[in-house]
């Protein structure tokens, strides 16, 4: 047998190839590495997905499924080293086992088609924002809504499917169909702004780069979603909801799992799940049709104020429980840290979950580097959204023109009619913001005269338009990213900055912003 320089033995592509079941024993390469995983096949967390590998490399795998890059993984998978992968170049079957594809084509063979606006940011497992125009109308079309996948679309059929119950005073193997959450509860239908944590998050990487996909700002949504009060399905169960006039819940039960067919889970507290007026649902339907497959078909848990990260998918299982739930997702990921933390230094079992969300808001149009051409009175039309967490309404949403010197109260065009502490839905605003004397300012002697280059004069006609939201508990946004930053690019919520160059109105009749929301109302008539 052939072994490496540093004495492991050395197997080529076929022979690895030739170990792909139990009864042969299971191989998989990762990097120069040969692995017999046949043990770890049955503890796997992703399940038999991971004979998709046997036989070949896992790299590709661990590419697309980010759970994976973690150094713990590495370090877990080294413990089932059997050897080296002879060096690519010296391996005469690396051309015929190259050829045989890598397996991962059959994990994304059933996902659902998508609406050719969403904006991809990873393919597979699909990620994909909400196009800027797909972000005006007060509910999101359920095709135009942001995807966001950490794994492959499963594949459900409703009519035999279960949703499984756990928690005390709850039977054993408690199962209930989609039918039985349709027919046996009252249907409830709460309007829920979906939000990612990462979303904006292209804005702080170009400030510092972070790990993550590069969102803008679309990978937020919002949706009327239908379905059983989680409460309500909790007491069908078999649980004893706790005394509401008592001001402690009791004891066993500190937070609530989720789990995703697919192998994603996330848990919520108990006290945001029990609330009454919390709103947590198990929604079957949204925006009145039953939920399409990259949203959760057949059933989602949909946590109002949450981040959307805890409003899981595919949902398979609820958990009561005294601890977190123990999935990736919630341990190890979706957290913030200090600016100064590494992806090394992160200490995610010190981190608190990210549950509730900061305020946000973004300018939605014009986008950046737009040419855009002032009114008759000399203003600009700005749009965009504010969402904050917790339920907390916008109470205001803030405008400038010249890159934060000046501001107007832009007028919100539509915010949530729902009640006090429960604005789970986003507010829409709009502002004419008046360009005149920034662009004034950015030509006056004084400013030309204030840089020390020529070249950092402001160029003729550019200026710099921000927003910042007010949330109901007269929290704002942070004026710069560097604050706030994180490794992960998560709770990116810094003002809105959008730089644009305004044009005299003889180049052009109508401004950008308005041939956006010209062409947005031919395709999308607007919603009542
Ligand atoms: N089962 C499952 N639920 C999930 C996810 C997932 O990958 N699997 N992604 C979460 C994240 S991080 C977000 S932002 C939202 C996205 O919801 P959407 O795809 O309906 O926009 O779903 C959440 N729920
Ligand atoms: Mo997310």
């Amino acid at each position: 047998m052939w072994v490496s320089p540093n004495g492991r033995p050395l197997y080529t592509r076929a022979e690895v190839a030739e170990h792909a079941t139990p009864e042969k024993r299971i191989w998989v390469t990762y990097g120069d590495g040969v692995y017999d995983v046949t043990d770890f096949v049955a503890i796997h967390p992703g399940g038999e997905r991971i004979m998709l590998a046997a036989g070949r490399a896992v790299d590709p795998f661990w590419a697309v499924f980010s759970v994976h890059g973690t150094p713990e993984t590495r370090e877990l998978i080294e413990q089932y080293r059997i050897g080296d992968l002879v060096p690519r170049e010296s391996d005469p079957s690396a051309a015929e086992m190259d050829s045989r594809g890598t397996g991962l084509e059959m994990l994304f063979a059933n996902e659902p088609e998508r609406h050719p606006s969403l904006r991809v940011r990873a393919a597979r497992p699909c990620n994909a924002e909400a196009a800027p125009e797909s972000l005006l109308p007060y509910v999101t079309p359920n095709e135009l809504f942001f995807v966001r996948n950490h794994l492959p679309v499963p594949v459900i059929d409703a009519d035999t499917f279960e949703l499984a119950v756990e928690g005390p005073g709850i039977p054993d193997d408690f199962r209930v169909s989609v039918t039985d959450l349709k027919t046996k509860f009252p249907p409830t239908s709460v309007m829920v702004t979906l939000q990612c944590a990462g979303n904006r998050r292209a804005e702080m990487h170009a400030v510092k780069p972070v790990k993550g996909l590069q969102w803008e700002s679309g990978a937020v949504s919002n949706a009327v979603w239908t379905g059983v009060r989680l409460r309500d399905l909790l007491a069908a169960a078999g649980y004893t909801l706790p005394d509401l006039s008592s001001a402690e819940l009791p004891d066993g039960v500190a937070h609530v799992h989720f789990d995703g067919a697919e192998g994603y889970g996330a848990s919520i507290p108990a006290e945001k799940a029990l609330d009454p007026r919390g709103d947590v649902l198990i929604a079957y339907e949204m925006n009145g049709e039953p939920i399409p497959r990259d949203h959760g078909f057949p059933l989602r848990a949909v946590v109002p104020g949450h981040v959307a990260a805890r409003s899981v998918k595919w949902l398979s299982r609820i958990a009561l429980s005294d601890d977190e739930s123990p999935s990736h997702w919630q341990q190890r990921d979706y957290k913030g840290f200090s600016p100064s933390a590494t992806l090394e230094t992160s200490d995610y079992s010190r981190a608190q979950s990210i549950q509730e969300l900061p305020v946000q808001s973004a300018i939605v149009f014009p986008r950046p580097g737009d040419a855009v051409v002032p009114d008759k009175d000399g203003c600009v039309p700005v749009r965009g959204y504010a969402v904050s967490g917790g339920g907390r309404a916008i109470y205001r949403v803030d405008v400038s023109p010249d890159g934060g010197k000046s501001w107007i109260d832009a007028d919100i065009v539509r915010a949530p009619d729902q009640p006090y502490g429960r604005h789970w839905a986003w507010t829409q605003w709009e502002a004419r913001v008046p360009v005149a004397a920034a662009i004034s300012a950015s030509l006056s002697p004084s400013a030309a005269a204030g840089s020390s280059a020529a070249s950092d004069a402001e160029p003729v006609g550019k200026i710099t338009l921000v927003c910042k939201a007010v949330d109901s508990s007269y929290n704002s946004q942070p004026e710069t990213f560097e604050g706030i930053y994180n490794v992960r690019g998560v709770l990116v919520g810094a003002w809105s900055r959008v730089p644009v160059q305004v044009k005299p109105p003889s180049e052009g009749t109508a401004s950008g912003t308005q041939q956006h929301q010209q062409q947005h109302q031919q395709q999308h008539p607007p919603q009542r």
